[in-house]
């Protein structure tokens, strides 16, 4: 199949479950074009079957707005012509339902007025918060709304955010569930004794907590920092914090008001994941709301115990007490108390550890996920 895969290129979820997903799809055959405003995050060139498309969004001095939807349109509409996509794969609702929408009705039309252009299969991905947050509001409700339903298929990364999504916007369309995954053979525990040495010197440290976000409001880094305050009273923890983003500043001023800045350390964005969680005791994750929670799922492969909030798909891919430990999202002593027997109990963490490796590699990995992918393809394309 001739496929284009229309995302974000920031670093969040979404984008990396297109990116991922679109060099599976290239090593299983298919052509792949990634259109996005630049290589997305995780993005590796050089790859059969794959081709980046940028959006150009050219600046006007009159426009104190750039106008994002209309280039991405345009720049979908012209990959499908040039490439003569099959399908046009939009991953977050917001606005690239909308774009994957407006590009179809534009192809057909161009078709209709006699050229033999047969217009793509339009599916959107809905990640969270392009339901949960953005696109509920007022502002966008109708139009991501209506665009969901003109897409001609429509997946949710889990059955929560399926839920949420009727019960949000009142979709109609038939969505199929299709959990988000990763590359088993890379997500595996690699443990390497010098950056353990480092982040936790055997000295000074007994057990090394771990956080990875994008910093923003939603995640609640701050409940994450106060997890961590109230576990260091019972452990000689510290604390790493992966990733960037609006709140990380004044994440870091708080680290500083609570006079912790010697256990606390924010490392900013990392590609090497896989080691940084390696050498980790324990993830956290008190996010206000996580549609799926990726960032879990990797640790769990990385055999790290989860300890996160109950809220959205985290109970469908962590089961309390068994694969991780899930609390209602302002049990902050819960949360501690759970952080504390996982780091001082060893059974209990191999037990976490071994248990939330297993579903991982038993449900997670792309050889199991991304067959429902082009298996929601084909339908489209059957019912055409
Ligand atoms: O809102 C974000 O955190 C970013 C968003 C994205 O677009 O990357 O993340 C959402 O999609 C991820 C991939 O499907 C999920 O793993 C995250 O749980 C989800 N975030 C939220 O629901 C807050």
């Amino acid at each position: 199949m001739n496929i284009g895969m229309v995302c974000y290129a920031s670093v969040g979820g979404s984008g990396v479950v297109a990116t991922e997903l679109a060099h599976a799809l290239a090593d299983r055959g298919h052509r792949v074009h990634v259109i996005s405003s630049e290589p997305p995050f995780r993005w590796r060139s050089g790859v059969a079957g794959l081709s980046f498309e940028r959006v150009e969004v050219p600046p006007y001095p009159l426009f104190r707005e750039p106008q994002y939807l209309l280039a991405l349109t345009n720049t979908i509409a012209r990959v499908a012509e040039e490439h003569r996509l099959d399908i046009v794969h939009a991953h977050y609702a917001v606005p690239h339902a909308t774009a994957a929408y407006l590009a179809d009705q534009m192809l057909t039309t161009s078709a209709v007025s006699g050229r033999t252009i047969v217009s793509p299969r339009t599916v959107t991905t809905l990640h969270g918060t392009d339901i949960t947050l953005v696109g509920s509001d007022p502002s966008y409700r109708r139009v991501v709304a209506f665009s969901i339903e003109r897409s001609h298929g429509v997946t949710a990364v889990s059955r929560s955010l399926k839920a949420g999504t009727i019960a949000a916007l009142g979709i109609q369309h038939d969505i199929r569930v299709i959990p988000n995954f990763l590359d088993c053979a890379e997500y595996r525990r690699r443990f390497d004794p010098a950056l353990r040495e480092q982040l936790c010197p055997v000295n000074h440290c007994d057990a090394l907590v771990v956080h990875v976000s994008n910093f923003r409001p939603v995640k609640r880094v701050d409940v994450a920092l106060e997890v961590f305050r109230r576990i260091r009273r019972r452990v000689r923890a510290r604390f790493v914090l992966i990733g960037d983003g609006p709140e990380r500043a004044d994440i870091e001023r708080l680290a500083a008001e609570y006079e912790m800045t010697s256990d606390v350390r924010f490392v900013g964005e990392r590609q090497d994941l896989v080691a940084w969680l390696s050498v980790a005791d324990m993830f956290l994750l008190p996010s206000a709301q996580e549609s799926f929670g990726l960032a879990a799922l990797e640790a769990m492969a990385c055999e790290v115990p989860v300890v996160a909030s109950n809220v959205g798909g985290l109970p469908e891919i962590i089961e309390d007490g068994v694969t991780g430990f899930v609390c209602p999202p302002d049990a902050v002593d819960l949360m501690a108390e759970r952080g504390v027997a996982v780091l001082t109990d060893p059974a209990l963490r191999a037990s976490i550890t071994h248990a939330a490796a297993q579903v991982v590699r038993s449900r997670y990995c792309t050889d199991l996920i991304v067959p429902q992918y082009e298996a929601a393809y084909l339908d489209v394309l059957g019912s055409s």
